[in-house]
């Protein structure tokens, strides 16, 4: 490394100081804590983008949010060049540059890893970093400290793109690399016209008899609102009407939001009795989140929940009906040709129901653990993988070489069969290979898509929510001494650690009609998560309240459950 760029390094360092006795962590999505402490882990991310992108000769992006977490929480993560998450085998780098105590360790810990990963660091390579921050008030600081960070590094530049959602920025990274035009309005103008397609296509008959065109949704207060507010205005055939814009005064995630909705089951601020019936959809704070609701009466604050398992659940219904007219030929009979690998991902907080479901459609069922990372992974091996967290995280992925084959097809049956339901099936898929984001969940673009799916169906809400009936269950937390004394196995449904715990588990789940029960340490809080399900209500919550009191047997304070 040349003197340069080492006294570059350290001089720019020395103006952030990291937080003292605060081990940080780029977890299960990114560094996340209280924005006051963040300034200098940012920096570092900032440094950290810029290697990323001397290494794989790409454009990176570098996100400011945390999320669904409070308002005075930020957070920072990296987005690979392919628009996805930061790969894993530099996680552990990123821990030890956020932690790393003077400019000093850092300098010799960026030397050191520069040399072992080959990183060209000569100052004669270019790097760009392509920068989005959701609204948070502590974002735009933040968003300073890591263009210093970029900046102390030879040949890296940086390109702030301003507030945008979490997704947002991931397409634009993916399209960026694939030499597409990567703005806000290329991607307003591919989602818009993508789901015009797609209602161009509906079905006639269903068409003429349409009335159920509004959705009302709640923006969580933050990026997700005020980009829809945008977006609703290309669109024909749909009224959205935006509650939570965080434009009338409203808290950020306070009370709204996905993942209030999700874990509440409760209306969010804005919502109420007037609502009943209605279709209404909640997004979490940075929109890579999406759950539907609807107010079953006007006497309670209950909600009817419509979560990621129910959209995975509609969609693989869709794709797979739109696969079966495709592939049959004049005669009816399946061309195995044309058979796409179609696969579902899940993690074990999908509802044992959804998976039943699932199965029975015919379709293979993959488990992963918890975190978007993982289930992306899996669901990019399928031709077309649909992946989804009961939280509502999730999309589909068409992978290029099937994509392919369906443009020819699609070219073939244009020339052969134009207008028949054939092409129509091969239009209506290409379509949704557009408007669903390939790179990352996206609740916008999965809004959509639930839209489009269900004008085309002709279903309400409720017609959706009975495709299956959820499993009663219950989540709990339990505060431990240690968290990572619990280790898993198997999609994090067995706990391997502490010895002797899930012989337990097991035994308190046997006493119950299709129990089930599993336990991991959170990702994003230091807590343990508990999970069950069983036939009834009362069964699952008794099953969750026994296996938290194991947990706080083996590892907890005596009695600190929450
Ligand atoms: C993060 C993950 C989400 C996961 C959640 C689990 C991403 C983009 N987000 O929000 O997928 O469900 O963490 O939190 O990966 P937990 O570990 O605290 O249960
Ligand atoms: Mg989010």
């Amino acid at each position: 490394m040349k003197e340069e760029q080492r006294s570059l390094l350290l001089q720019s360092s020395s103006l952030f100081s990291p937080p003292q006795g605060v081990k940080l962590s780029y977890g299960t999505a990114g560094f996340r804590a209280d924005a006051s402490i963040l300034r200098s882990t940012v920096h570092r991310v900032g440094m950290l983008a810029a290697l990323r992108s001397l290494k794989t000769q790409s454009v990176v992006g570098l996100m400011i949010t945390a999320s669904h977490n409070k308002v005075t929480d930020n957070g920072v993560k990296i987005v690979d060049p392919s628009g996805g998450m930061l790969s894993q085998e530099w996680e552990p780098f990123a821990d030890q540059l956020a932690n790393a105590q003077t400019p000093e360790a850092l300098l010799s810990l960026i030397t050191e890893f520069v040399e072992k990963e080959r990183i060209p660091f000569d100052g004669l390579q270019s790097a760009e970093i392509l920068l989005g921050r959701d609204t948070r008030p502590s974002g735009e600081s933040l968003l300073e400290a890591a263009k210093q960070g970029i900046s102390s590094i030879f040949g890296a530049i940086a390109l702030d793109l301003g507030i945008l959602t979490t997704p947002q920025l991931h397409w634009m990274v993916r399209a960026r690399n694939k030499g597409k035009p990567a703005t806000e309005p290329a991607y307003f103008e591919q989602i818009s016209s993508s789901f015009r397609c797609l209602v161009d296509l509906i079905p006639n008959e269903i068409k003429s008899n349409k009335k159920d065109n509004t959705v009302v949704v709640d923006g969580a207060d933050g990026v997700g609102g005020e980009k829809l507010e945008v977006l609703k205005n290309m669109l024909t055939g749909l009224v959205i009407e935006v509650r939570n814009t965080g434009k009338g005064g409203g808290l950020l995630n306070d009370g709204v939001g996905a993942d209030y909705v999700q874990k509440e089951k409760v209306v969010p601020r804005g919502f109420g009795s007037n609502d009943v019936g209605i279709r209404c959809a909640s997004l979490d704070g940075d929109a890579d989140r999406l759950v539907y609701f609807t107010v079953p009466t006007n006497s309670s604050s209950k909600i009817d929940l419509v979560d990621g398992d129910k959209i995975l659940s509609l969609f693989a219904v869709f794709i797979k009906e739109q696969l079966s007219i495709l592939t049959k030929d004049g005669n009816e009979n399946p061309n195995n040709n044309s058979q796409a690998r179609l696969g579902v991902v899940q993690t074990a907080y999908a509802n044992g129901a959804s998976t039943d479901y699932l199965k029975n459609l015919g379709l293979e069922v993959i488990f992963t653990p918890t975190g978007v990372k993982h289930l992306h992974e899996k669901a990019a091996q399928f031709d077309i993988g649909i992946y989804f967290e009961a939280n509502g995280h999730g999309t589909i992925l068409f992978s290029e070489s099937w994509l392919s084959w369906l443009e020819a097809r699609n070219n073939e049956l244009s020339l052969a069969s134009a207008g028949s339901e054939q092409q129509k099936a091969a239009l209506r898929l290409l379509s949704v290979g557009k408007l669903i984001n390939q790179a990352v969940g996206d609740a916008l673009s999965c809004l959509l898509l639930v839209e489009a799916i269900l004008q085309h169906k002709g279903w309400s809400i409720q017609k959706w929510n009975e495709l299956y009936q959820d499993l009663p269950s219950r989540q709990l937390k339990v505060k431990v001494v240690d968290r990572t004394a619990v280790t898993t196995t198997n999609a994090e449904t067995i706990a391997v650690s502490p010895p002797g715990i899930q012989e337990a588990i097991d035994a308190e789940t046997a006493k119950h009609l299709k129990g089930r029960c599993f336990i991991r340490p959170s990702g994003t809080e230091d807590v343990i998560r508990v999970y069950a399900e069983a036939s009834t209500q009362e069964a699952a919550d008794s099953l969750a309240d026994s296996v938290a009191k194991i947990v706080d047997r083996f590892l907890g304070f005596g009695s600190s459950k929450q």
